[in-house]
């Protein structure tokens, strides 16, 4: 976490990652920076020795130079050392799954997201119109030319946690927003889940990546992320608009 701090901004220190937008991003982040920070230890380590062998242990006129095996100290050391890296890589990846893995009992909003053959369908089961029916939000099907505009929307706020319940009605796609720093398979006739708490504002696209047919690539939506106040705003909009007749999508 110590490499988190203050260094998130710059495209270098994040080894190619976006800015985070989420906590469990964050951690994600650290952990990807930690793992070439390890990398980067090792490589100098190794490299270093190959070239002090080099340079120090050369061939100096034809004596062979003095044969040394069966050196104890420094088998134990060869076999020690990948233990404790693996360990080390273990111990972060497993608390740090730990964490991302968490899913609240009562999360603060819960987002039923539904992948079909090549469209997206989000549907907020806290929040329902005037009918009984769960405030969904439903773009158009994809056709060529659609607008971005009309592609489906996705809005959750900051500072609460947001769960989504991912299911597939066709075949297997998977749910990724890449300042997220991470993606879930949706899988049919199984309900997979995580769960986010979201620490900045913005818009961004999300996209299916798995391989889902012809128009998988099209298969996108959008993403807001706003202030809890702006986000209830919003739901009781979508509630008031899908209650009057003919207002749902
Ligand atoms: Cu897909």
């Amino acid at each position: 976490m110590i490499v988190t701090t203050g260094c998130q901004s710059n495209a270098f220190t994040r080894e190619g990652l976006l800015v985070p937008v989420t906590k469990q991003g964050q951690v994600i982040l650290s952990m990807w920076q930690g793992s070439w920070l390890a990398a980067w230890t090792v490589g100098i380590i190794v490299w270093g020795g190959i070239l002090w062998a080099i340079i120090f242990h050369r061939k100096r006129g034809d004596q062979l130079p003095r044969q040394v095996r069966y050196n104890l100290p420094i088998e134990i050391l060869y076999t020690v050392l990948p233990f404790i890296m693996v360990g080390v890589l273990f111990f972060f990846t497993a608390r740090n799954e730990n964490y991302i893995g968490k899913n609240p009992s009562n999360p603060d909003v819960t987002v039923h997201v539904i992948g079909e053959q090549w469209h997206w369908q989000f549907i907020y089961p806290q929040y329902s119109t005037a009918s009984g029916q769960a405030v969904t939000e439903d773009g158009s099907q994809w056709r060529p030319g659609l607008p971005s505009s009309q592609l489906p929307l996705l809005v959750i706020p900051t500072n609460e946690t947001v769960q989504f319940n991912l299911t597939s009605i066709d075949v297997i796609h998977a749910f990724w927003i890449a300042p997220f720093e991470f993606k879930r398979d949706v899988i049919p006739g199984y309900a997979n889940r995580f769960t986010v708490t979201p620490i900045r504002t913005g818009t961004f696209i999300g996209r299916c990546s798995e391989l889902c047919g012809v128009y998988h690539s099209r298969m996108l939506f959008r993403v807001k992320i706003v202030t809890p106040a702006q986000f209830r705003v919003w739901i009781h909009a979508q509630q008031a608009r899908q209650s009057s007749p003919g207002g749902a999508q």
